[in-house]
Order: structure tokens, then C-alpha cells, then sequence
């Protein structure tokens, strides 16, 4: 039953269309790393827990998959998949099959880390990056935490080889039986990198002015979309969160010119991290209206939202639609409880990270 506090469910179950993509409800399942690839095999998803969690959690409107690393060099925590080898295309294979036959769409996300790996964890491939400029993080590896090297800034040649494994990623993704890509462009990692100027102090067309800085993502996007359409491509950012040691001192111009150079493209979607990632939304530096105002396609908000304040945003056209991470993370059956007002399980962060299936796929439905 709905509690007398909670407003009936309406805006949200509205099917909508996101480019190319049309969904039945506007609840999204927010991409999440669970590190529970088999990695002794060549970081591989599709086993049958990996299958259960997708095919569970199939009650969204949309499903966003947990960070596919596009090359070995782009992998930035243990036993994440890959979405590069033909082996990987097939493991992903059994999953969209399994979320198709229960209804959502999925689409991929496709993800290169940039300066954040250990060389632990790529093979001994040194970290990339804009610029050489350590990032203040700690890598965790089989070993436990380590210091992150000091990482290669990439070459001219280097980043076009970067935008082509990112565009062979997209294609392995259409072939896997995804619906599109979602483009990882947030949270401290390569685009964001390249994006922001706390990390991107180079001198050539990829740094200084905002249009340089912008450069590396739109050549990202044109390449994706050149492969899949710009209809089935969106971009996940994150203009004001701290995350992952990185910052920039003009988010505001930013972030508005690269959603209006997104926008010119009609690609599909923009996932938008508003506030610090899975902190605090009321950070001062970003109008995300003013985003939404700008981007022609369709704007999917994130961070900290629950039932009631994402049936809001839907409902006043702040958003078309809402993802949900921790909460889809422990709560399979995210949308029949949003339905019925129902309780919800807490997220145990002690096994978010985990092998196996606790605290996987053993959160109870209702
Ligand atoms: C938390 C832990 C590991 C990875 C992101 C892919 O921030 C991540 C991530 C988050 O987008």
C-alpha cells in the first residue's frame, strides 16, 4: 500500500522514447560495477549469476550495464568485463537475451579509465591519461591498495587509436544484442579527463580553451554514432563531482558548450550525475536545468533520487527519466515496489565489490 506521504506512481510508468529507443517505464537502472566478471578467463561476463542479476532487475524501463572497459589498458578495477574480444561479445550474449525476453532495453556502457589503473590490473600497461599528472587516488588490486603511477600522456596518434577502440566497442556492443551504448563520459575516468582542467593540461587541439578540451569526447561520440546512430548513443557526466580527484574551475561554460555540441548531434540521451557521485546533490557550480534546456535529445537524472522526488522530477519535466543505482543495487524488484509504496532493502556496501552471489543476486523481492 501507498503510504498516505507517498503520491500515486504516474509519470514514471510513462513509456517514453530516448532517440532511437523506446522504453515502457521510466525507471533506469544506473550502471554499477560488481566486479564479478571472470577475469582468470579474460575479464568475461555472461556467467549464470551475471545473467540472474541483469535478468532480475528486469523490470525497468531501461537497464545501463556495469562499465565495459574498451581495451585491456582502460580497466580500472578488479574483475570488471570487457566489451573488446570476441569472447566477451558472446558472455555478453545470454544477458541481453535475458533482459530482452523480460522486456527492458539494455544498452552497454562502454568505459576507458584513463589514468586511474594500476598496471596490475592491465597487464603492466602503463595508466593514460591527458597529461601527466598523478592523480591523489589509490588503485585496489589483488594486492590491496596501491599508489597509482604517474601516468603517459597519449600522443596525438594514441588518442585516435583510443576514439577507434571506443568505435569497435560500440559495433562489439550491437553485436553482443544491446539496443545502443551509453558512453562513460563521468566520474574521473578518460573523457572526463580530457574534459575537465584539473587533469588535462596540454598545449595541442585536446587542451587549453573549452572547445579543445571538448575535442576528445565529441571525436568519441561522432565515432560511436558513426557506428551504431546517434539515436541509440548517450553520455553519462558528471560536472561537478570530486570524484576520483578531479575538478575544473569553469563547470558552468563547460559542460554548457559540450551539451550543446551534444545536442547538434541528436544522440540520444544524457545521463546526468547531479551533485557529488553518491554524495551530496547541493553542490554551488552547475545549472542542470539550464542543461536539460539545452540538449534536444532526452535527459536522464541521477544521483540520490528516490521514489517520490523522481516521480517529481518526471512529473514537472525536470527529467524524462530517473536511474537508480544503490537502490536497483539491493532491490531487484525496484519498480513493483515503487508501484506499491512498498519497503525497500538497504544496500550492504560490505558486498558491493564481492565474488560470487552474496549481496549479487540474493537480495530478496517482495
Ligand atoms: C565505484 C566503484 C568502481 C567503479 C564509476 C565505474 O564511478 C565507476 C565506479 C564506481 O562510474
Amino acid at each position: 500500500m501507498n503510504s498516505p506521504a507517498s503520491p500515486e506512481l504516474k509519470a514514471l510508468l510513462q513509456p517514453a522514447r530516448l532517440g532511437a529507443i523506446e522504453i515502457a517505464n521510466r525507471v533506469v537502472m544506473a550502471p554499477l560495477t560488481r566486479c564479478r566478471a571472470d577475469e582468470a578467463r579474460g575479464d568475461l561476463p555472461g556467467s549464470d549469476i551475471n545473467i540472474a542479476y541483469y535478468r532480475q532487475r528486469s523490470n525497468a524501463g531501461l537497464i545501463i550495464s556495469e562499465g565495459t572497459q574498451i581495451a585491456p589498458a582502460g580497466k580500472g578495477y578488479m574483475a570488471t568485463p570487457g566489451i573488446y574480444s570476441a569472447e566477451q561479445v558472446e558472455g555478453w550474449k545470454p544477458i541481453t537475451q535475458a533482459v530482452h525476453a523480460a522486456g527492458p532495453k539494455i544498452v552497454a556502457q562502454i568505459w576507458h579509465v584513463g589514468r586511474l589503473p594500476h598496471p596490475a590490473l592491465t597487464g603492466g600497461a602503463q595508466p593514460v591519461a591527458p597529461s601527466a599528472i598523478r592523480p591523489n587516488v589509490v588503485a585496489y588490486t589483488h594486492a590491496g591498495k596501491v599508489d597509482i603511477p604517474t601516468p603517459h600522456a597519449l600522443s596525438t596518434q594514441e588518442i585516435a587509436e583510443v576514439v577507434a577502440q571506443f568505435r569497435r566497442a560500440a559495433a562489439n556492443a550491437m553485436a553482443a544484442g544491446f539496443d545502443g551504448v551509453e558512453i562513460h563520459g563521468a566520474n574521473g575516468y578518460l573523457i572526463d579527463q580530457f574534459l575537465r582542467d584539473g587533469a588535462n593540461q596540454r598545449g595541442d587541439a585536446y587542451g587549453g580553451s573549452i572547445e579543445n578540451r571538448c575535442r576528445f569526447a565529441l571525436e568519441v561520440v561522432d565515432a560511436v554514432a558513426a557506428e551504431v546512430g546517434a539515436g541509440r548513443v548517450g553520455i553519462r557526466l558528471s560536472p561537478l563531482t570530486p570524484f576520483n580527484d578531479l575538478s575544473d574551475r569553469q563547470p558552468q561554460a563547460l559542460f554548457m558548450h559540450l551539451v550543446q555540441a551534444l545536442s547538434q548531434r541528436k544522440i540520444a540521451f544524457i545521463h546526468m550525475i547531479e551533485g557529488a557521485t553518491g554524495g551530496p546533490r547541493d553542490l554551488p557550480g552547475f545549472d542542470y536545468a539550464a542543461a536539460r534546456q539545452a540538449f534536444q535529445g532526452s535527459y536522464i537524472a541521477n544521483n540520490g533520487y528516490d521514489r517520490d522526488s523522481a516521480e517529481a522530477a518526471v512529473a514537472s519535466g525536470r527529467a524524462d527519466a530517473v536511474s537508480f543505482g544503490r537502490l536497483y543495487l539491493a532491490n531487484p524488484d525496484l519498480v513493483q515496489r515503487f508501484v506499491q509504496g512498498a519497503p525497500l532493502n538497504t544496500p550492504n556496501p560490505a558486498t558491493f565489490y564481492t565474488p560470487g552471489p552474496v549481496g549479487y543476486t540474493d537480495y530478496p523481492t517482495l
